[in-house]
């Protein structure tokens, strides 16, 4: 079986108010000469397809057009989209019955009976192949706050669900595989190393994390989204990875992204995995790479060729402040230049390795997510990081405010990604 692993797509995002259509219009297209010439037998959309829950029409139509192709590209290719914590799950499913006739399966949220109990069918897909022999199975699981896993009619506690939820699937799917065929597995969550380090917290912007063995056993290869940096949390059997996104969504993604080609023909055996690259025609810059003094960087500014196209931040060295006529410098010779000037980084020194960002201005302040800043201020306050408990608490009741006014997931503080 062969599958292509993607997520975080977060169509209609948009850097420093400009337009990013052109790029994901490009990614779209990437994606769609990879799918022709891999002819995988499925395709895995891991949640966030969009950056908003309520995405433009032109961005919807982009969308929409971009599937297609690429489905037309590769017929026989079953397609899953699950939908991640930037996405509407009831937007998603609109189409849901109409795109089942060119072999995209979508799943918006977790599907319950009349009964209230959960409908394990919905999330079981068998993948054929083109004569319509079964190759295996993905267990395919949008994203959902912990407490929204299914109780069971009361039977399981809030911290219960979301490990029987993914247990269950998996046993579900057990029952069925008397061939020993591969299982995957879809989430779209944070997930950390069992026992271990989460990766990097540069990385992951200080996120909560769950450890992988949360989602159960069961599986040959758990296919993640939510975290933009590709990698695997676990490299041994079962192999656990995340994807990452193909674009850049920010400055600090400054690492090559790619989307995951893997193969496996056994229930059992470790997936070989491969990264394609992806490739922006607008990258994200900062100039210079390490902070200068203000004259340096506005010089490595000047130097800049005319014809490139980057997103391009200013990186100085605190001690100066910004002031308007800086601006107006920086704008003066971005004149006759390509590049898309967004904002001036300030390094602050801390010395001490730690993540920076006490010192945002406000266009970078404008993009962070409530929780980020939430977090910020408590440890500017407190001199040390927000408790993981105390977080959760913050996170709880805004979910709980903003349940009653909108069934999707965009007001979540879990916007980080
Ligand atoms: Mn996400």
């Amino acid at each position: 079986m062969k599958i292509i692993h993607t997520s975080d797509w977060h169509l209609g995002h948009s850097l420093y108010n400009y337009d990013r259509s052109e790029e994901q219009q490009d990614f779209l297209e990437q994606l769609r000469l990879i799918v022709g010439r891999e002819q995988p037998d499925v395709l895995l959309i891991c949640g966030d397809i969009y950056h908003t829950t309520t995405p433009a029409s032109g961005t919807q139509k982009m969308y929409t057009d971009g599937l297609l192709a690429i489905h037309q590209a590769s017929p026989h290719t079953q397609i899953i989209v699950t939908a991640g914590n930037h996405d509407s799950c009831a937007r998603l499913e609109i189409d849901r019955n109409l795109w089942q006739h060119f072999h995209v399966t979508v799943i918006g949220s977790i599907a319950r009976k009349a009964d209230r109990t959960t409908d394990w069918e919905h999330h079981i897909i068998e993948i054929k192949d083109k004569e319509g022999k079964l190759l295996g199975y993905v267990g395919a699981v949008p994203h959902a706050y912990p407490h929204n896993f299914p109780s069971e009619n009361g039977a399981l506690e809030r911290e219960e669900r979301q490990p029987a939820f993914f247990q269950g699937l998996l046993d579900h799917i057990g029952e069925r595989n008397t061939l020993q065929l591969p299982v995957i597995l879809t989430a779209h969550l944070a997930v950390r190393e069992d026992n271990g380090e989460s990766v990097d917290k540069e990385i992951i912007g200080g996120m909560d994390t769950i450890p992988v063995d949360q989602l159960g056993t069961g599986y040959d290869y758990l296919a993640l989204g939510h975290i933009h940096y590709p990698h695997c949390i676990q490299n041994g059997y079962p192999v656990a990875a995340y994807s990452g996104s193909p674009l850049a969504v920010d400055f600090d993604e400054d690492y090559p992204h790619s989307v995951t080609l893997l193969e496996t023909e056994r229930h059992g055996e470790t997936p070989r995995l491969q990264r394609l690259e992806i490739i922006n025609p607008r990258p994200l810059t900062t100039l210079p790479h390490q902070a200068a003094d203000l004259e340096e960087a506005l010089h490595a500014l000047e130097e800049w060729p005319d014809h490139k196209k980057d997103y391009i931040r200013v990186h100085v060295k605190a001690g100066r402040s910004v002031t308007p006529d800086v601006v107006e410098r920086i704008i003066q010779i971005m004149k006759n230049k390509n590049s898309r000037y967004c904002y001036i980084k300030i390094n602050k020194e801390t010395g001490t390795g730690k993540r920076e960002g006490h010192n945002l201005s406000i266009e970078e302040l404008k993009q962070k997510s409530p929780m980020e800043i939430a977090r910020l201020y408590y440890e500017e306050k407190e001199g040390m990081p927000m408790e993981d408990d105390f977080a959760r608490m913050i996170q709880e009741a805004w979910q709980q405010v903003h349940l009653d006014q909108d069934d999707s997931k965009t007001m979540g503080l879990e916007k980080e990604f």
